[in-house]
């Protein structure tokens, strides 16, 4: 896994400004892909070796699916603008210190209540930090979006050095996560322009889909008490 614009010569041309040598910058990007795709690789085992002892245990995956990505070049340089950041390819130790989503991984589970118990088996992990948390399942954004983010700090060790490395974990439920790639996609197509009425509708989709969520998730309650197998889960 690297990041798209992985060769130093295309970045070059985009951002002329960069003070080094191309060496210097094709090393600064490799080192980056390799810690942050290191920190991905080792996390989503975790998550996925957690999913396998919950099952073993209770006879039940609370993750549906995992997906991973790292940030490009491009868009990571793009985010550090917007943070606020001056020549950012010029300072990318700065860079590194302030954009926490450059490794990211969306962990989408069966229903809300499982969010948290995977949040909460990871977090208690020794190796594992906090760095940050937003609910947004619990305070919606404005445009109806719900996802619990978890930033964590987590060490990879390479040969002569371990580092703390950042992951922006995106905790959804199946259907937290189809609202926000469908309006992600409308968004994008619009350019980021969506009329009024439009949001409205998306808001109201959104809500609709947290009841159903709610429903699903007390129809479930409701079979595993009543359901002998399941009378110790
Ligand atoms: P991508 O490609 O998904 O990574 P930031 O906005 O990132 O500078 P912060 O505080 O980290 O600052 O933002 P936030 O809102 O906590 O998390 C940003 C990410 O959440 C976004 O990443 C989206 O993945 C997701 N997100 C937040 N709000 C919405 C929304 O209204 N709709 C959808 N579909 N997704 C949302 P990026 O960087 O935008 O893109």
């Amino acid at each position: 896994m690297s990041f798209r614009y992985y060769n130093a010569d295309k970045i070059r041309d985009r951002m002329p400004q960069y003070k080094g040598t191309d060496e210097e910058l094709q090393d600064a990007i490799d080192n980056i892909s390799l810690l942050y795709g290191s920190a991905l690789k080792e996390l989503s085992t975790k998550l996925e070796v957690l999913s396998d002892d919950f099952d073993k245990k209770h006879s039940y995956m609370p993750i549906h699916h995992i997906q991973k990505r790292l940030k490009t070049f491009d868009s990571l340089i793009d985010k550090a603008e917007r943070y606020g950041i001056e020549d950012p390819i010029n300072n990318l130790s700065q860079v590194l210190k302030e954009v926490y989503d450059i490794a990211g991984i969306r962990v989408i589970c069966n229903y809300e209540e499982d969010l948290y118990t995977m949040s909460s088996l990871l977090l208690e992990q020794s190796d594992i930090e906090l760095i940050r948390i937003k609910d947004y399942c619990k305070n919606p954004k404005e445009s109806g979006y719900r996802s619990l983010h978890v930033v964590v700090a987590l060490p990879v060790y390479l040969v002569n050095r371990k580092a703390m490395v950042p992951v922006e974990l995106q905790f959804r439920s199946v259907a937290m996560d189809t609202w926000a790639c469908l309006e992600h996609e409308l968004r994008y197509k619009n350019k980021g322009a969506l009329t009024e009425d439009i949001k409205e509708r998306l808001n109201s989709c959104a809500q609709r889909l947290t009841q159903i969520d709610e429903e699903m998730s007390s129809i479930r309650h409701e079979v595993l008490n009543s359901d002998t197998d399941y009378s110790n889960y």
